[in-house]
């Protein structure tokens, strides 16, 4: 077998390419410099596929900022009212994904179910599309120069269309397609062998008639005289019948994710002929950080082989999605690093799977033994294994809800903020001087009591309700518990992109998850400690922990999942006994990882719930529940969120206009809510009266006791003048609308 990958990291071992395009964005370097460096990560990806014997290398998988918005550009859907703002092309494409002061930003969002995030493109009936293959041209000369010969990356026409937003975008998948034979043939002229087209959106549901219309568009560009040759990666899950319809097309080559899709297999050897193709398999995990079965890799490839004339070995799907290089991670507990294979590592398995294939004779590393004992936590097994439905239950609402109340002595449209205050460049600067050892102990807990005392000052003086500590010794929601939970590792440059120039370094759950000690206890009565109004605990959920994390892959996520929440579970057990009277369970992952096709989604809500209630079911009557979400599109989980028993949901509506509201009102949700009334991904202060407008719209959807002032989502990335003149607009609108 051939050996490739579908993607490769394109930030850099050391985020060099962020660190570049925010200082262009900074006007620190020009574009001549911005471009130098990003042809030196390029070329590095390149050699190093190179060297490690890959056979076919991809290029066009680097960007400046998103694969969705270089292919809108390569198919010239440039919305006008970009194109019209007359910047070079290089600050067009700037503005589309951060937006200008008179243009907001083309949305964005998550990347199927993953932690990646794309520009959405918008698509009119009058959107021309016209081909401007000079990306990929450009980096396959660039390739070429150094003696590299590379199949450029495109999104597919028919997923592209699918990820767009606008007036029915997918009715213009034939025109689209003309623009996408133009850059084939470009591409072709150029001596261009092979082209990769992306089409992940088929391991999702899809319609006959979305189905029908694959066909046609590679029927289409396979019926070009002047093309390369045509592979079409699919990843994240099995393809459906969509597997009968691109073999009903020319295209040369067709990608299947075995990892996340297994059935791909079955489905395969129920297709009939596959008339001379290669079957690229995904047989190395582009998403999660193991090493890989390379004995089991071989054998399922070894069963492609036995169905396709040819098979290439692959990754699942890109490996945009793992950090660069374990190599560079020198503090791992060596007993987990010897388990994991990040990237780089994971194209020597690639060619080494490729190798045996071939030769049947190449040595394969002996696969790992068993999980360390010492991972393991019988306590924590034994407490998992005696749980009872009891222990995911808490008492009657009412019961709940009245108890809650005559501790709390709250208004009607109680105030409050989501948890996180902003986070200054003193307070992150306090943070890294501590971890670098510049900065004791005792000095670091003065500076952040400082700080939460400061947080608490102002939210007396602004007269909210519900107050928080703000979180100012929280480097992320996910890291902070990760960093004091048994079973976790952290990497040191373990970076992933999230989205444009932006990473995060996710944790990896390698073992039995415990908590050793209080996490967050003593922050959040300290805060108590200073105000006698309540003050809120902060907790992040199960689901959210392990979506935002690395997670074992030797038991089931449901069971991780528990094992998160009953350590979370202890945790709202010592905030209550601490004289905590609120705690907050934040879920803002709920809706990211739900399963790409329907027949999975029951089972990953039906566990998911289930985890969040384990961890919030154990206080008593009177401690008020809190959870919030956000990135919207609830309406498909809109069940699991009532599902979740929680006292109040705080939930992102402001940017829908309060729509959520009417779908949870149509399910029954009859417990406390609070629609955020101002959209804080935005640094523009809403006026008075937009929040006294966005909370009658409230009021006139849900019962006023019921109901919660407060903003969309947590205000760590907002500055402090504009978050003062908000909160005071929020109090004063909540005022207005109680007395009316
Ligand atoms: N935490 C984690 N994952 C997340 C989010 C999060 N995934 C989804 C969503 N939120 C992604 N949003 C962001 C927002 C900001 C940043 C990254 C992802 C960010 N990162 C810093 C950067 O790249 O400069 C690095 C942060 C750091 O120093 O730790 O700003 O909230 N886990
Ligand atoms: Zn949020």
């Amino acid at each position: 077998g051939q050996s490739t990958v579908l993607g490769y990291p394109r930030i850099g071992a050391n985020r060099e390419l962020k660190k570049a395009v925010e200082a262009y964005w900074a006007g620190a370097i020009d574009a001549e410099a911005l471009e130098s460096t990003a042809a030196r990560l390029r070329a590095e990806v390149w050699r190093t596929l190179h060297d490690a014997r890959l056979d076919a290398i991809p290029s066009n998988t680097f960007s400046y900022y998103d694969q969705v918005l270089d292919t809108a550009v390569a198919v010239g859907a440039v919305p006008d009212r970009f194109a019209r703002l007359g910047l070079s092309a290089l600050d067009t494409y700037f503005a589309m994904a951060r937006g200008v002061d008179a243009e907001p930003a083309l949305e964005l969002t998550k990347w199927f179910d993953t932690n990646y995030h794309y520009l959405v493109p918008e698509i009119t009936p009058d959107t021309v599309f016209t081909a401007d293959p000079a990306k990929p041209l450009g980096e396959y000369a660039q390739a070429r120069a150094l003696g590299i010969t590379t199949r450029p990356v495109l999104v597919g026409p028919a997923t592209f269309l699918l990820l767009a937003k606008g007036d029915d975008p997918f009715a213009r998948l034939d025109d689209l397609v003309e623009a996408y034979a133009q850059l084939l043939t470009a591409l072709a002229e150029a001596g261009v062998a092979w082209v990769q087209l992306d089409e992940p959106a088929y391991v999702a549901d899809r319609t006959p008639a979305e189905i029908d219309a694959l066909r046609r568009a590679y029927t289409r560009l396979g019926e070009l005289t002047r093309r390369p040759r045509i592979f079409v990666a699919t990843y994240f899950g099995a393809l459906g019948d969509a597997l009968l319809a691109l073999l009903d097309t020319p295209v040369e080559a067709i990608g299947l994710d075995l990892v996340a899709g297994p059935d791909n297999i079955d489905r395969l050897a129920a297709a009939g002929p596959l008339g001379g193709r290669t079957i690229v398999a995904g047989l190395v995990d582009g998403r999660n950080i193991w090493r890989s079965d390379l004995r089991a890799a071989v054998t399922a490839g070894a069963i492609v082989a036995g169905l396709a004339d040819h098979v290439a070995v692959s990754t699942s799907c890109s490996l945009l999605h793992v950090p660069v290089d374990l190599s560079a991670e020198t503090h791992l507990d060596p007993t987990v690093s010897e388990r994991l294979a990040f990237a780089r590592q994971k194209v020597d398995e690639v060619v080494l799977v490729g190798r045996a294939l071939r030769d049947g004779t190449t040595r394969l590393p002996a696969p790992l033994p068993d999980t360390p004992t010492a991972w393991r936590n019988d306590e924590v097994r034994g407490r998992l294994a005696a749980l009872r439905p009891t222990d995911r239950q808490r008492g009657d609402y009412a019961v709940r809800a009245a108890r809650q109340q005559e501790r709390l002595g709250l208004p009607e449209l109680p105030t409050t903020t989501i948890g996180s205050f902003p986070q200054t460049t003193e307070l992150r600067a306090a943070r890294a001087a501590h971890r670098a050892g510049r900065l004791t102990d005792a000095d670091y807990r003065q500076r952040m009591r400082a700080e939460v005392e400061h947080v608490i000052r102002l939210q007396e003086r602004l007269g909210l309700d519900v107050l928080v500590h703000g979180e100012p010794e929280r480097n992320d929601m996910v890291q902070y518990f990760g960093e004091q939970l048994d079973g976790f590792a952290a990497t040191e440059h373990g970076w992933v992109q999230s989205y444009g120039s932006r990473c995060v370094r996710p944790p990896i759950i390698y073992g039995d998850v415990a908590r050793r000690t209080p996490m967050t206890v003593e922050w959040t009565t300290y805060a108590q400690s200073l105000t006698s109004k309540p003050v809120k605990g902060m907790l992040t959920g199960p689901v959210t922990i392990l979506a935002w994390s690395f997670v074992r892959s030797d038991q089931p996520l449901a069971d991780t999942a528990d094992q998160v929440a009953l350590a979370l579970r202890d945790e709202c057990h010592d905030l209550e006994s601490a004289g905590i009277r609120v705690v907050q369970v934040d879920e803002p992952a709920l809706r990211e990882t739900l399963p790409l096709r329907r027949a999975d989604q029951r089972t990953y809500l039906d566990w998911a719930v289930a985890a969040f209630r384990l961890a919030t079911s154990g206080v008593a009557d009177g401690t008020q529940i809190h959870t919030h979400l956000c990135y919207s599109e609830f309406g498909e989980v809109i069940t699991a969120i009532d599902a979740l028993d929680a006292d109040v949901t705080s939930i992102e509506a402001s940017r829908s206009k309060m729509e959520v509201l009417a779908d949870l009102a149509a399910i029954g949700y009859h417990r406390g809510v609070g629609p955020g009334v101002w959209d804080i991904h935005s640094p523009r202060v809403p006026p008075h009266a937009e929040v006294v407008e966005a909370l009658r719209r409230a009021v006139a959807a849900v019962a006023a006791r019921r109901l919660w002032v407060n903003p969309d989502c947590g205000l760590k990335t907002r500055g402090y003048p504009e978050v003062e003149a908000s909160l005071r607009h929020l109090v004063a609108a909540a005022a207005e609308v109680r007395g009316s």
